[in-house]
């Protein structure tokens, strides 16, 4: 068969990405083709997202895309972080979307748990607590009642570019207001929280043709593209490239976040679920990702912001490569710290935060970069060998090797330290596990790629092999 390609939007919470996927005779070969920030921005006593730069910023990789390899793509698909969201009414957006670490979650979480207590909600939605979910924000949020239409952010863009109003299943499931059974939106929950039902778009799974680019978007581009819903919270997307075709594996997707946990059938609803805070959020193909949110690497890009800022702005140096040789020679702390406590949640100060969690215990605190990247790392590891073998316990399966991927995959220490930990082999990789399950949904639905999980799997661990770290003792 020709060759043919698809491109992938895969948006984190520190950086943009388009990225082609070209399917040949079953092979999938990799391109990249932009990177771009994404800097929340700080402003009327706020944290937002600047989804309108997002939005030019695919548009125009879009555009170089297509005039790099004409007529050559067959689809585009987005994901991004998940939970947030931007309202609309009569087609406008109104106001900037919050980001999820703005503080004003706190009063949505007041709001909704003095109708619903947790264990209600948990009952209801399956849902980890995380005091962001989409529920919380919509609770709080002031422009919620002139608003006709809610959409998160992956949709929200898929909207700007073919005028489709959509909710894309994996992503829908973050929001608390999904009933994880059925796969509806609990519209009595909704109704309950005065959150009209009537903002919440129809719920359509990953693989379903969205609609066409349209208007400017086809004009900027100079074709009308498909766009493909995917497994459009990031997460969900990176479980899909996870190169295991068996079962008994565990999975950390490890970047901003380290969301730790199993693949499921069916969701666990249990008291013991609720309590270790795991979380029943949908997956491509139907599945249940029974995770749990660690607090990941965004403990070490903080502090490494924070060690710029002291340095002054003409000395951005701090080499992320150097700390971690660094790291890996300062002695392991002689205590982990809890990199889940709340505290570590909103941007700012990191290193001061750390220190802190050590000096109220009366132990010693780490003091320089080097130290503290290792007890941030070894602290990390920690928290996902635990969280691996406690989700192993509460749900009652076997696991018999992690698989980390996304940016932590590169992170060898990291790496070494989960296996170490958690007394399990680690298999490292691929990096990109994002983009490449973003890819391989819409390869799917292009045809270009046959079968289920276990065959795109199968096609990821043919074309990234991953590194494998053995437990020491
Ligand atoms: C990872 C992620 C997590 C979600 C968090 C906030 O990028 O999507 O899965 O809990 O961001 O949306």
């Amino acid at each position: 068969a020709a060759p043919a390609t698809v491109a992938a939007v895969d948006l984190g919470a520190t950086s943009g990405r388009v990225i082609l996927g070209t399917f040949s005779d079953g092979a999938l070969q990799m391109r990249h083709l932009a990177r771009f920030p994404n800097e929340p921005v700080s402003f009327g006593g706020g944290l937002h997202w600047n989804v309108v730069e997002l939005y030019r910023q695919v548009l125009s990789g879009l555009t170089t895309a297509e005039r790099e390899h004409p007529g050559e793509i067959v689809s585009v698909g987005i994901d991004s972080w998940a939970v947030d969201y931007g309202l609309l009414r009569g087609g406008q957006l109104l106001g900037v979307p919050f980001h999820y670490r703005d503080a004003r979650t706190a009063e949505g979480v007041e709001k909704v748990h003095a109708q619903f207590d947790a264990r209600e909600l948990y009952r209801r939605n399956g849902l980890q607590h995380l005091p962001f979910n989409t529920v919380f924000q919509l609770a709080t949020d002031g422009l919620l009642d002139v608003a006709d239409t809610a959409l998160l952010i992956p949709d929200l863009l898929a909207h700007w570019l073919t005028g489709a109003v959509v909710a894309e299943r994996t992503n829908a499931s973050t929001t608390g207001l999904l009933d994880p059974r059925t796969g509806r939106w609990d519209t009595e929950l909704a109704t309950a929280l005065g959150i009209s039902p009537s903002i919440l778009p129809g719920l359509i799974d990953a693989g379903t043709v969205v609609g066409q680019l349209t208007g400017d978007a086809a004009g900027s581009v100079g074709r009308r593209v498909d766009v493909v819903a995917v497994g459009s919270h990031d997460t969900a997307s990176a479980v899909v490239a996870i190169p295991n075709t068996g079962r008994d594996f565990a999975y950390v997707s490890c970047g901003t976040w380290g969301l730790v946990g199993l693949e499921l059938e069916r969701p666990v609803f249990s008291e013991e679920a609720r309590e270790a805070n795991f979380t029943n959020e949908g997956g491509v193909d139907g599945r249940i990702r029974f995770l749990h949110n660690v607090m990941g690497l965004w403990l070490l890009s903080e502090s490494v912001r924070s060690w710029d800022r002291a340095a002054g702005s003409s000395e951005r140096s701090s080499n992320l490569e150097l700390l971690l040789a660094e790291a890996g020679s300062v002695p392991s702390p002689v205590e982990v710290f809890d990199v889940d406590d709340p505290r570590f949640m909103a941007p700012g100060d990191m290193p001061a935060r750390i220190a802190g969690w050590y000096t109220e215990r009366g132990l010693p605190a780490p003091r320089t970069p080097a130290e503290f990247t290792r007890a941030i790392i070894d602290s990390l590891a920690q928290a996902f060998a635990d969280t691996v073998l406690r989700a192993a316990r509460i749900a009652k399966t076997p696991v018999t090797v992690i698989h980390v991927v996304g940016g932590g995959a590169q992170n060898r220490l990291l790496c070494q330290a989960t296996a170490d930990r958690s007394g399990l082999p680690v298999l490292a990789g691929p990096v990109e596990a994002t983009a490449i399950g973003n890819i391989l949904v819409q390869g799917r639905a292009a045809g270009l790629v046959a079968g289920g999980l276990p065959e795109m799997r199968d096609l990821v661990a043919r074309a990234f092999t991953p590194l494998r770290y053995e437990p020491r003792p």
